[in-house]
């Protein structure tokens, strides 16, 4: 059982570098002693006037001036109704201006941000609320056509220590508090926006995850920012830069890798992209004049398809991230031909090591590998299964350890024992070989995971809750290729013996009861197949390699696809 937080300084529950280590980073000014709120103040003061934030939907267009004053009054305003230091503060907000100064404000009176997706439904934010103890949860009204409101209104109802519910944007709150009158606290004493000091924890990010429930990943101002600087330098990032938000602005990714938040530390400008189609899109590029952009393979695969019919001009664009899951080598090639940008390849983790290709590689490099770690101090081991290292162009299990991958996930003692080595390298449980130059390439998975275009998917979850079902006696999921997505899921179900023929649910059923359970969409499984029983090993184990063989061969077209 995990255990939950009910009080006391959450940095406790994080483990932290060895002071060697941290002394060492210090040293190399890998951790330079900023923090977030520090850094918007900053640019604020060295050029007021540039745009920050540009959110097409709403029409906000905002300076760092004024970034900077409204995370100044959120934070009053956060600070007046008891939440301060240490506190957790769940946010799931679609790719809104908002976004921002929640965040800002949040880091500027050393409250965590807990970074949910706008995909995350009751059964994950329950999680994340009562998991961290959170006091507040930030939410927009509506968004997709999916209405937040009453989710925020289930999740208060369970959960004890969550005292607020905030609204931003202009939709009707019900019955939360919008944004718009925490701003209207007098602004605060300065000595309550001191903040934290930039060794101390600025969020917590959501880990993919092989396990049953996400776990929390503990990131601090020096390693993150350090992460931002490093990016910025490797992607070209300066404040002409202005860079187009187009997956969920709460993933690592998305945030940092250079992201928008590496467009903020480097005095840019962030472009929030509302949805990630090409229609939408593509005006954006021509009329924001947008240099750098980040996205998962299958929407690189979507904006290179869509390019040459396009009628905007994407001149402007001169970096293309492409990360989050593998992009084939033929994909690659057809970017730079359909949309004249040089592409950058980014293998990365939200737990810490980011590696790209860089602009001056030679293209074999670029559309071959995923990129090399953005430190000198990023340690890489390619090990077997028993933990010995392989030589260079070996196959084997991705360790790694350095200043911005942390040392364990938050209040999770036991699977900190088995993600981490004793001398603290994360096991990041993708399968990879070094190339003589230095480069990864990643080749496969070891951890009991499905990526579905970028989406993790921990298989023991959707298990779980597929046995939920009373018909369902037991229950395997595993990845199947699928050309678009590189991944997606199936499921394999052995119903109970005494389930009589009218009980038997059909394959959409049980896909409805999963997500009746309030999971989030794209964990639900793609297909559901029942067998009599699963294949083992020679130990009697269930053989997931033989179910995974099974998913790649057999394609039975009348399993159910509806999702
Ligand atoms: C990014 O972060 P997460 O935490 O959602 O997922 C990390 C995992 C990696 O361990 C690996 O399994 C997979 O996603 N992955 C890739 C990849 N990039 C990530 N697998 C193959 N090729 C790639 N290029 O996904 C993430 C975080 C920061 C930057 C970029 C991606």
């Amino acid at each position: 059982m995990s255990r939950t937080l009910t009080g006391g300084r959450p940095d406790a529950l994080a483990p932290t570098w060895p002071a060697e280590f941290a002394e060492r980073y210090r040293a190399a000014g890998w951790w330079g002693g900023e923090t977030f709120g520090q850094v918007l103040r900053d640019r604020a003061a060295v050029h007021p006037g540039r745009l920050a934030v540009v959110d097409p939907a709403s029409g906000h267009r905002w300076t760092y001036a004024e970034l900077d004053r409204r995370a100044d009054r959120l934070a009053a305003g956060l600070l007046a109704r008891g939440i301060g230091r240490g506190d957790r503060v769940v946010v799931q907000l679609p790719n809104i201006a908002e976004f921002f100064e929640v965040i800002f404000a949040l880091f500027r009176i050393g409250a965590l941000p807990v970074f949910a997706l706008p995909a995350h439904r009751e059964t994950e934010i329950a999680y994340f609320c009562s998991f961290t103890g959170a006091a507040a949860y930030v939410i927009a009204a509506a968004h997709g056509g999916y209405d937040y409101r009453e989710l925020a209104a289930r999740t208060k109802a369970d959960v004890p220590t969550l005292r607020h519910v905030f609204v931003a944007g202009d939709g009707d709150p019900g019955p939360f508090e919008p944004l718009a009158a925490l701003r209207t606290e007098p602004a605060a004493d300065p000595a309550d926006l001191a903040g934290p000091a930039p060794h101390e924890l600025a969020f917590l990010q959501l880990s993919g995850g092989s396990t049953g429930v996400p776990k929390l990943i503990p990131r601090t101002h020096d390693d993150y920012i350090y992460s931002l600087r490093g990016s910025n330098e490797i992607c070209g990032v300066d404040e002409e830069s202005v860079f187009l938000c187009v997956l969920p602005a709460a993933h690592n990714f998305t945030l940092s890798s250079p992201g928008s938040l590496g467009a903020l530390y480097a005095g840019a400008r962030v472009v929030m992209c509302p949805d990630p189609n090409p229609d939408t899109a593509f005006p954006l590029i021509e009329r924001e004049g947008v240099t750098l952009t980040g996205l998962v393979p299958p929407l690189a695969l979507v904006w290179t398809e869509a390019a040459p019919e396009a009628r905007y001009d994407l001149g402007s664009l001169q970096v293309l991230l492409v990360g989050g899951a593998k992009f084939s080598e033929e994909a690659a090639r057809r970017v730079r031909p359909a949309l004249g940008c040089t592409l950058q390849q980014v293998f990365g983790m939200a737990e810490g090591l980011v590696n790209y290709t860089r602009l001056d590689d030679p293209e074999e490099t670029v559309v071959t590998t995923q990129g090399r770690p953005i430190s000198p101090d990023d340690e890489i081991r390619v090990v077997d299964d028993e933990d010995n290292d392989l030589p260079v162009g070996a196959t084997g299990h991705l360790l790694t350890r350095g200043p911005y991958t942390i040392r364990g996930y938050w209040n999770a003692p036991e699977h900190n024992a088995r993600s981490f080595t004793a001398d603290g390298f994360y096991r990041t449980g993708d399968v990879v070989r070094l190339t003589p130059t230095g480069h990864l390439v990643v080749e496969g998975r070891a951890k009991d995971q499905i990526n579905r275009g970028g989406e993790k998917i921990a298989a023991e979850e959707v298990e779980n809750h597929l046995l939920a079902h009373p018909a369902v006696h037991d229950a395997n999921v595993v990845a199947e290729p699928d050309p678009y997505l590189g991944e997606r899921t199936r499921a394999y179900v052995i119903l109970r013996a005494g389930a009589a023929e009218g009980e038997r649910p059909r394959p959409v059923e049980l896909k409805k009861f999963v997500r009746a359970r309030g999971l989030a969409a794209y964990k639900v499984p793609d297909r559901v197949e029942f067998v009599d029983a699963f294949p083992q090993t020679g130990v009697g184990k269930i053989s997931k390699k033989d179910l995974r063989a099974d998913a790649a061969t057999v394609t039975d077209a009348a399993t159910d696809h509806t999702r």
